[in-house]
């Protein structure tokens, strides 16, 4: 498969890569684009060989948030009747983990894409903001939530409404980022991670990222309802047999993903 905006590699095994390619325009997010991204992340969603994904852009930008000149003109009803930019990256419909390797502007949606990711790998040089205020828009793919959530109410209010911009190191400070690197390894930190979810059990690595994210949505009661019921299904699987065994053992499990 060919694409105009990104690019699609593997990295190392059992990693797929999805590099945003628009470089004149900082990657803004166009619709062209996002579609290229949600075709290229279920493509490597249903592909077995694959365990972890990352999504990347340039050094410079990873992206400066949806394309201006695209909404420029755009009615409500326009945009009620278009796609939008979070559902084009359709999060949901990937059961295999994301990690978003962040270099430069993370901006408004590119922000907002980053952190519908399920980590988040900076370089020194990263920039994360949600400036729609300065267009007289407000976030529309989750900002006023997820960062919300990620950096708690203060902090989330002064990004949003006054423009402040947080550094790499200041993401990590307030729980937003994992990990920050120096620009010419960040991404070899976001591979070593991917790498270490890609070998372990896709089965235990399905249910896990599943539970996890329905803490967002559930009462504490109900999540560990739903904790328990995947630690059965788990338990059913001969990934659990086998891990247990080679523990025992005293050998590498040898993992069959059922
Ligand atoms: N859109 C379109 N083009 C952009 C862009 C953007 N977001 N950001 C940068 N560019 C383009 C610039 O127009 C310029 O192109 P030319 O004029 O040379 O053709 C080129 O990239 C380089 O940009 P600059 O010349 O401005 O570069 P600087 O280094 O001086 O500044 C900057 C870099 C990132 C600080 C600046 O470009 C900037 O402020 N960019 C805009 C950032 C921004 O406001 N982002 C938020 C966009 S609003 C939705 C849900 C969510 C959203 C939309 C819909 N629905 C539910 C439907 C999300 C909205 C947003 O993200």
């Amino acid at each position: 498969m060919s694409y105009k905006y990104i690019f699609v590699d593997r990295p190392a095994e059992g990693v797929g890569r999805v590099r945003l390619n628009r470089p004149k325009a900082l990657n803004a997010l166009n619709s062209p684009l996002m579609d290229e991204v949600n075709e290229a992340m279920l493509a490597f969603n249903g592909d077995a060989g694959i365990g972890a994904m990352i999504l990347t852009g340039s050094d410079k930008a990873f992206a400066a948030g949806a394309d201006i000149k695209e909404m420029d003109g755009k009615t409500p009803i326009d945009m009620l009747m278009t796609v939008s930019l979070i559902e084009r990256f359709d999060m949901k419909q990937l059961s295999k983990p994301v990690i978003a390797a962040v270099s430069g502007y993370a901006l408004g949606g590119g922000c907002e894409i980053a952190m519908a990711c399920d980590m988040i790998v900076a370089s020194e040089t990263a920039l994360f903001g949600q400036p729609e205020i300065n267009l007289g828009i407000i976030p529309g793919a989750g900002g006023t939530q997820r960062l919300t959530r990620a950096v708690g109410k203060a902090l989330a209010m002064e990004i949003m409404l006054s423009d402040r911009k947080l550094t790499a190191e200041e993401a990590l400070r307030h729980g937003l980022v994992n990990r920050v690197a120096p620009l010419d390894e960040y991404m070899d930190v976001a591979i070593g991670i991917a790498q270490k979810i890609a070998r372990r059990s896709q089965v235990a690595i399905r249910l896990t990222k599943d539970a996890v994210n329905k803490t967002y949505e559930m009462t504490l009661e109900e999540g560990l309802a739903y904790e328990r019921r995947n630690f059965l299904v788990a338990f059913g699987s001969e990934d659990k047999a086998e891990g247990m065994r080679a523990f025992i053992e005293k050998r590498r499990a040898e993992w069959t993903n059922r």
